[in-house]
């Protein structure tokens, strides 16, 4: 059962990963997207590909979520046709480094903090106040088991997704009394360009993280959060931890070969 066709859906971080597979699979619900991240030449190719594809309206823009100003200005002048937001997909965000505390780069943490905390605030805020104005919506913040367990050498990042667990649960809170569901989910180990990042392009490094098990694909996270969206007005998937098959925690995971 569709509930979701013809629903707009704002999508963060939607030029790789997570963001650009949850924007695929909207579009085969037949939702009207608006997609944003930095990388905008990357928003324009998947609007080309998935309005070909599904001939649905997409809205491209370019917004970097560190630039509160930049971020009210985008959402507070969406086209006519996108001003009403049903679901929000909170997803952009990041991980740099992966070291021990006292020998970590204090700007890997600022950056982590402006772009995991202030910048997913600021989506999170507008978004609110919209949909709290419309008497309707669905939020769909992307947390993650860092965010209910802590390892060694990735304190911050663990910091900023507890951050973000806690003011979901906070959200969800305020918002049952206007009708505004609030979700979380929250993925393991997704083999995106997460890693790329996170070691500064050190590819080989990257590629070692997914060494000896399957991790999980953008896509199984994408079709989990869709689900979500799609559920009926009385059922909130309230939080939901997706590891890989062979992943128990975080850090363990069970390698083969
Ligand atoms: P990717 O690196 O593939 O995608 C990250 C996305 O975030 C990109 O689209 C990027 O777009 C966007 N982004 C980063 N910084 C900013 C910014 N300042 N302003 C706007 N957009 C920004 O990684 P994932 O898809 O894996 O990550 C998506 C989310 O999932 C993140 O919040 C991450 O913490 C979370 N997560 C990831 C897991 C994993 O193992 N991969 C596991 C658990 C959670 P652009 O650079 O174009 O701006
Ligand atoms: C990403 C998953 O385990 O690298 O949030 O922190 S992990």
């Amino acid at each position: 059962l569709n509930r979701i066709k013809d629903k707009t859906v704002l999508i963060t971080g939607a030029s790789s990963g997570i963001g650009a597979a949850c924007a695929k699979e909207f579009a085969s619900y037949g939702c009207r997207l608006i997609l944003a991240a930095r990388r905008v030449d990357r928003l324009e190719a998947l609007r080309e590909s998935l309005q070909s594809e599904f001939g649905i309206e997409i809205f491209v823009v370019g917004m970097d979520v560190t630039h509160a100003k930049q971020v009210e200005m985008v959402l507070n002048h969406l086209p006519e046709a996108y001003s009403e937001i049903d679901i929000l997909v909170n997803n952009a965000g990041l991980a740099l480094g992966l070291d021990n505390f006292i020998d970590d780069d204090p700007n890997n943490w600022e950056t982590m903090i402006e772009t995991n905390i202030k910048g997913f605030l600021s989506v999170l805020r507008l978004i609110s106040q919209k949909m709290v104005r419309q008497g309707f919506g669905h939020i769909i913040n992307i947390g993650s088991v860092a965010g209910v367990e802590s390892y060694a050498k990735g304190g911050v990042y663990c910091a900023t997704k507890h951050a973000v667990h806690a003011i979901t649960q906070s959200l969800r809170e305020e918002m049952i009394e206007h009708g505004i569901k609030v979700s979380e989910i929250l993925p393991g180990a997704v083999n995106t360009e997460f890693s790329q990042v996170r070691f500064h392009g050190n590819t080989e490094r990257a590629e070692k993280v997914y060494d000896g098990f399957e991790p999980l694909q953008a896509e199984d996270i994408a079709n989990l959060i869709v689900y979500t969206a799609n559920l009926p007005l009385h059922v909130n998937l309230a939080e939901s931890l997706i590891l890989a098959g062979r992943q128990a925690r975080a850090t363990k995971v069970h390698r083969q070969g």
